[in-house]
């Protein structure tokens, strides 16, 4: 007798484990995915980041939840790519200009083609993302991509010309450092989360890249002087593990699909408000001091990138990619989303 009530209290034990299970994982059908992400929080790759975690967890009811890396807590830099390759994380977000040889086309938008702002840039790499389809993205599935707005030079020393510019150690990566050369810099490369200890250091005088990092970096601190060059943008995917992709229901994958341009636009809208108020900031609050080039050194400045453009259509077309359409393309786009 004893022993058969023991037998149904582990029945009734199994049963309401199984029930709570069952529970569980109806509330379930719940997608569960990890995002990371290379710099700060507070940087506008991890603040566009956080709005499509909740713009996804709104547009899914909550059936999707994403758990957010910044920081290079997940994946840094350098192993983004690889890392959602391997399905180390199942999203990541890469700046393509750390890796110029892998993604040759998406990295045409840093050529000087006059993008003006990161709204135009966004739209503008992403048109070009799903025209060309780079075979760089054949692993991955895209979810968006974005650029900075357009770079500046941030420094200790104030520079007004190409003499003040000669031989200057400034930090910047992929096309942007292809810029700095042209002006007779020397650039130095390295991912925008190794800048604020080289500044620091003193191994470099300044940085080239988009003005939002004068406050969320705080590089106002070091950097007291902006040359506004207004010159190429960083190009930015964000992409994520194919077999995870391949994973999601259909309804899941559609939200994904739809959230891609206009997640590139909002960024873009987000960073150009966003360079306005830094720059604000950095003379406000920082006392840093905006220099603007005269008509006559800007047209120096312009004419030293003439040779920039066609030497990577010659490289792209040797590696038989269609550069010269690539770069029609990118003007044409721009000037579209301009309204020209
Ligand atoms: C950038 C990268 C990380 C966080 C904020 C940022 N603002 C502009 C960039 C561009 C970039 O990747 C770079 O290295 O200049």
């Amino acid at each position: 007798m004893r022993r058969v009530g023991l037998i149904l209290l582990a029945l009734v034990i199994s049963l309401s484990i199984f029930l709570a299970f069952d529970v569980d994982s109806a509330k379930a059908g719940t997608v569960k995915l990890t995002y990371a992400n290379f710099p700060p929080a507070p940087t506008f790759p991890c603040v566009q980041m956080e709005r499509w975690k909740k713009e996804v967890e709104k547009r899914t009811n909550g059936k999707v939840q994403v758990q957010t890396f910044p920081g290079g807590t997940l994946l840094g830099a350098k192993n983004m790519m690889d890392g959602v390759i391997a399905g180390q994380a199942d999203i990541g977000c890469l700046c393509m200009a750390y890796q110029p040889g892998r993604f040759v086309i998406t990295n045409a938008t840093s050529l000087p083609l006059g993008i003006p702002n990161s709204l135009v840039g966004s739209l503008v790499l992403w048109d070009l993302y799903k025209k060309y389809q780079p075979k760089a993205f054949a692993k991955v599935k895209v979810l968006t991509m974005f650029t900075t707005s357009p770079s500046s030079i941030m420094s200790k020393i104030p520079i007004k010309t190409l003499e003040d510019i000669k031989g200057v150690d400034l930090r910047a990566s992929g096309g942007a450092a292809q810029i700095l050369k042209a002006w007779g810099a020397n650039p130095v490369g390295m991912p925008m989360p190794a800048t604020p200890e080289a500044l620091q250091k003193g191994v470099v005088k300044g940085l080239f890249s988009s003005l939002d990092v004068m406050k969320d970096f705080k590089f106002a601190e070091l950097c007291k002087y902006v040359t506004l060059t207004e010159t190429v943008v960083y190009p930015f995917a964000v992409v994520m593990n194919m077999d995870k992709w391949n994973s999601l229901p259909k309804d899941v994958q559609r939200v994904f699909e739809e959230l891609g341009a206009q997640q590139a636009a909002w960024t873009g809208q987000y960073l150009d408000n966003h360079v306005k108020e830094s720059i604000e900031w950095s003379v406000k609050n920082q006392g840093v001091k905006v220099i603007k080039l005269s008509a006559k050194e800007k047209a120096k400045w312009d004419k030293r990138l003439e040779p920039i453009t066609n030497k990577w259509i010659k490289s792209a077309e040797k590696k038989g990619l269609a550069g010269k359409a690539i770069v029609e393309d990118i003007k044409a786009f721009a000037a579209m989303y301009s309204g020209k």
